[in-house]
């Protein structure tokens, strides 16, 4: 298949498109970048030394012989060059990752609040305008996120995969309807997310676009089959208080010997999978997209589900490491339980890797590794959800000082 993976610099796209094009696809990058030039604002580094786009890209090609194209555009301003890119490359899959992807930098400032909606709506509506303008009949796969069902809204019924049904009262009885399941995002970029979510169902009734919703919960791991294959395709490792996701800054923290930073009690349960099964996932994605003219069709894109506490509590007995209960930065429930249907997946091939198998070879390989590139400034998580929300600065100090 040819296959256009949009973002395919970042965590979950590099990986992705090395993994396509093992697997035989054509593939050709679009990203604009802006991942690394956010590094550059936050003044933070991945924990593993990821090499410029060039350079990954002519490893690949030396250590396998496969080319991937690539094209710098930014997919929410740049609309004519993406028109020109979709007749060019004629594309059998598209796959969407090329969003601004962190809560707590879309919660730092009026302006990242502006730039998450701005980037993140105008690209998803573009690439979908453009699939329309140029009769594109890719199959559309992306990355969503567990985030747009809320947590705890539902107690403990599982989660279903996209739609709900429900019943409507009417003067001559109930009906019964499948509804979008209702949105309930955390943050600024969850929102984001809800509302591609829409835009996705008006274009699929209206157009006939075949698109696939994938929710997916927090990605952890590192490298994958083909990033490992040479230390400079590895893959971005994002440690930092703004973009480090829960359990990867945990093995980051235990590496070097910082206390596991749990934001309140840590009774927050999410949903996670690993690198290695994203990857399959957008795979079966892509060659089992709906029929056109079927609403979106959305898989729930985990494997496992953990509470916070519970996750620190393993890192700490395997590693030794302190666990230090922070004030929570966020606005979120302390406590909630979450339990997930992910039988699509399951049922089209995913075998999941668990936390059990992959944990100790990511803590000893990855974060060891490189733990002399962590900057222990960025470790703590300062974006605040609301002004006048504080993060205890003395319990930062002291955690950072050790005095
Ligand atoms: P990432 O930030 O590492 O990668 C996103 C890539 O998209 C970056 O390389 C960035 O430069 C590019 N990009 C952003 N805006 C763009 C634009 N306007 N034009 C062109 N390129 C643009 O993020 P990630 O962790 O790889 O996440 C990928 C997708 O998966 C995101 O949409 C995210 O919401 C979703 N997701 C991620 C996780 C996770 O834990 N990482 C979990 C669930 C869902
Ligand atoms: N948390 C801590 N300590 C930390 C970091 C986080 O206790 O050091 C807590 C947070 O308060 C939150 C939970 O861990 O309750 C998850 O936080 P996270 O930063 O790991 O994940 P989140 O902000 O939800 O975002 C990540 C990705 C996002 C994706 C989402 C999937 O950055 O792109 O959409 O996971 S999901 O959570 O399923 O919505």
């Amino acid at each position: 298949m040819r296959v256009l993976v949009l973002g395919g610099d970042g965590f979950c796209g590099w990986p992705t498109s090395l993994y396509l094009s093992d697997r035989g696809h054509d593939i050709t990058i679009v990203d604009n970048l802006s991942r690394r030039n956010i590094d550059n604002e936050l003044e933070v580094q991945s924990l593993t030394p990821i090499r410029p786009i060039g350079e990954r890209l002519r490893v690949w090609k030396e250590v396998t012989g496969r080319e991937i194209g690539y094209e710098n555009l930014d997919l929410a301003t740049e609309y004519d060059r993406l028109v020109r890119l979709l007749e060019e490359v004629q594309p059998d899959a598209i796959v969407h990752f090329a969003e601004q992807r962190a809560a707590p930098y879309s919660m730092r400032t009026t302006h990242s609040k502006r730039y998450t909606v701005d980037n993140n709506v105008r690209a998803t509506h573009n690439l979908l305008v453009a699939m329309v303008a140029t009769g594109s009949t890719a199959a559309l796969a992306h990355l969503g996120t567990m985030g747009v069902y809320g947590y705890g809204w539902s107690g403990s019924a599982p989660i279903p995969e996209g739609y709900l049904t429900v019943k409507v009262p009417t003067p001559d009885g109930d009906l019964e309807r499948e509804i979008l399941h209702p949105a309930n995002p955390g943050s600024v970029y969850h929102m984001t997310k809800t509302l591609d979510q829409l835009m996705f169902a008006f274009y699929a009734k209206n157009d006939g676009l075949r698109v696939t919703d994938l929710h997916q919960g927090i990605v952890w791991g590192t490298q994958t089959d083909q990033t490992a294959r040479d230390e400079r395709l590895i893959n971005r490792f994002d440690y930092d208080g703004d973009y480090g996701t829960v359990l990867n800054r945990f093995l980051m923290q235990a590496a070097i010997g910082h206390p596991l930073t749990v934001h309140g009690s840590g009774g927050q349960t999410r949903a996670f999978i690993h690198i290695r099964d994203t990857v399959r996932c957008i795979e079966i994605a892509i060659t089992n997209p709906p029929p056109v003219g079927s609403q979106p069709m959305v898989l729930n894109q985990i494997t496992e589900t953990h509470r916070v506490r519970d996750l620190a509590k393993l890192v700490s007995e395997i590693t030794g490491a302190e666990i230090a209960n922070l004030p929570n930065p966020r606005q979120e429930a302390d406590e909630n339980d979450l339990v997930v249907r992910n039988d699509q997946f399951l049922a089209l091939g995913l075998n999941p890797t668990t936390l059990s198998n992959g944990l100790l070879e990511e803590v000893s390989q990855i974060a060891d590794k490189y733990k002399h590139r962590v900057d222990p400034t960025k470790i703590i998580a300062r974006s605040t959800w609301r002004e006048g929300m504080q993060t205890s600065e003395d319990l930062i100090t002291e955690i950072e000082t050790g005095e």
